[in-house]
């Protein structure tokens, strides 16, 4: 027992790194580091798989930043899975999948369609896929709204046939055809006439306006979803592998229990599913750590209390100062080849380079997410200030079952419960200010880094985990580290 009191955990606001000699110039640093075993991220930031923070939107902008975005599962297993698919269509060099529209279909029918996968025009095709023609925007514009309702799809198209490529073209001739016809898009088609994919003009510019962006083999934005270990996460796993889910995390607020570490070992055991990356969590010690390299996973997840939003720590007298959760974690997978996320607690940019000294590879963040654009936190308007709604997983509204699909009682270890006031919540609900677009908020928060590496003289993250080097502080330091003695007067967009 006395030891037990013997130890002391720290987290970001005990330490601060010690600047080091540096001759790196800004434009030298290279941020990529790895978020699993086989993927890596330019940007190693993580959006987390919360209901206030991480839909479609949120993870496509994550990944175009060069970071990724991980879907809550709040969700029903169709609705997640469509959410993955979302991501997926977004930003391709081909997409070998693309929403199609029948040529017997309403203007009204495309319209929604367009709407919803957030393009301005589908290919045609009959029931055996074969290519009818394309019907777009432009087609749309010159019939009123008013007849939408009752004119056909077949009769405002651009009927075959139509400028196509076959389904090997090569990025450089799809890019000369298009050019040389001035055309947006450039259907597939194999020598049966049949659709076996989409280019557009669109897609290649994006590629070219979001050089970091985080993309699969095919181009595709890598996106993450969680998934659970109780009733049906298998079918929920194995759906979201179906829909394109490049790395599945497994989203509990205790992650060392033999039913997630056995869901973790299948899904990489599996000839079905181990070719998707998971990732396990959370645990706040070595021993979790090691539980879950031992089943196979890609990564582990560190953090029991230390969200913004959480209260384990309080209500259950569990938890573990997060720096020290993270460095202990690291230190017992050393030398697996297995990456640590550190999820939870950061407050400014400067905790992410302390967390990747401690033995993170990357970072998760909900709170200094959740007031962006993108996320899916209701605007919230108090007092002349704009704020988004951000709760926690473990909130009393997060886990009740009102209202649509609630997953996140199991990730209490709850699941059971059957009614809402029984539930033992272990988070709050609340707002935080509105931050405008996820992608200036991730170059503040990027930017943050990237002097920290500077400061201590790292080119690359490797680098700056070897290099880096904590001072422990005080309280008195800490308040000397933030403005003191001023009252602010103007706001900074990293600083609040
Ligand atoms: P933060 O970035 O400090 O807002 O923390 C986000 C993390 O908090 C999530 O990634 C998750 O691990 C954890 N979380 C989510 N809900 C709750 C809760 O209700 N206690 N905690």
């Amino acid at each position: 027992l006395p030891d037990a009191f013997a130890r002391v955990g720290l987290t970001y606001d005990d330490v601060l790194l010690l600047p080091g000699e540096t001759d790196l110039t800004p434009d030298q640093i290279d941020t990529t580091s790895r978020m699993t075993r086989e993927i890596s991220l330019k940007v190693p930031l993580i959006s987390a798989a919360m209901d206030t923070v991480t839909e479609s939107r949120m993870a496509i902008a994550m990944a175009r930043q060069g970071g990724i975005g991980i879907l809550h599962r709040n969700l029903s297993i169709e609705d997640q899975a469509y959410q993955v698919d979302l991501v997926k269509r977004t930003q391709t060099g081909l997409i070998s999948n693309p929403v199609t529209i029948g040529p017997d279909a309403t203007l009204e029918d495309l319209d929604r369609v367009c709407g919803e996968y957030r393009v301005s025009g589908l290919p045609v095709v009959d029931e055996a896929g074969l290519l009818l023609g394309i019907c777009t925007n432009r087609d749309l514009r010159f019939v009123p709204v008013a007849e939408w309702e009752d004119t056909l799809v077949r009769d405002v198209m651009t009927p075959m046939p139509l400028v196509t490529a076959p389904p090997d073209v090569s990025r450089e001739a799809a890019t000369a055809i298009l050019r040389a016809h001035k055309r947006e898009r450039l259907p597939l088609v194999d020598a049966d006439g049949r659709l076996q994919g989409l280019i557009t003009v669109k897609d290649f510019v994006k590629n070219e306006q979001y050089p970091r962006a985080s993309q699969d083999a095919q181009g595709r934005l890598l996106v993450g979803a969680a998934i659970g270990y109780f009733g049906d996460a298998w079918e929920r796993a194995t759906t979201l592998i179906d829909a394109g889910a490049d790395v599945l995390v497994a989203d509990t607020a205790h992650g060392h229990v033999r039913l997630l570490i056995e869901m973790v070992s299948r899904l990489k055991k599996d000839p079905a599913t181990r070719h998707v990356q998971v990732v396990g969590g959370n645990v706040a010690t070595g021993e979790g750590a090691r539980a879950f390299v031992e089943a196979g996973a890609d990564a582990v997840k560190v953090g029991v209390g230390p969200g913004a939003i959480c209260t384990t720590r309080v209500v259950t007298g569990v938890g573990a100062p997060q720096l020290t959760a993270v460095h202990e974690a690291a230190m017992a997978i050393r030398g697996s080849g297995v990456p640590v996320i550190a999820d939870g607690g950061m407050k400014y940019s400067g905790d992410i380079p302390k967390a990747l000294v401690a033995g993170a590879e990357s970072v998760m963040m909900g709170s200094m997410l959740a007031g962006c654009e993108e996320g899916p936190g209701d605007l919230i308007f108090v007092n002349g200030k704009h704020y988004k709604a951000y709760r926690g997983m473990g909130s009393l509204a997060a886990m009740s079952s009102r209202g649509k699909a609630s997953f996140s009682k199991d990730r209490y270890f709850q699941a059971e419960v059957a009614s809402d006031d029984q539930l033992i919540p272990e988070g709050v609900e609340g707002k935080v200010p509105y931050k405008g677009a996820a992608s200036s908020v991730v170059h503040q928060m990027l930017g943050g880094l990237r002097q920290a590496m500077f400061y201590v003289g790292a080119q690359t993250v490797p680098e700056l985990a070897e290099k880096g080097r904590f001072v422990r502080i005080t309280q008195a330091s800490l308040q000397e580290s933030h403005p003191h003695d001023i009252e602010i007067t103007a706001e900074a967009p990293n600083y609040s």
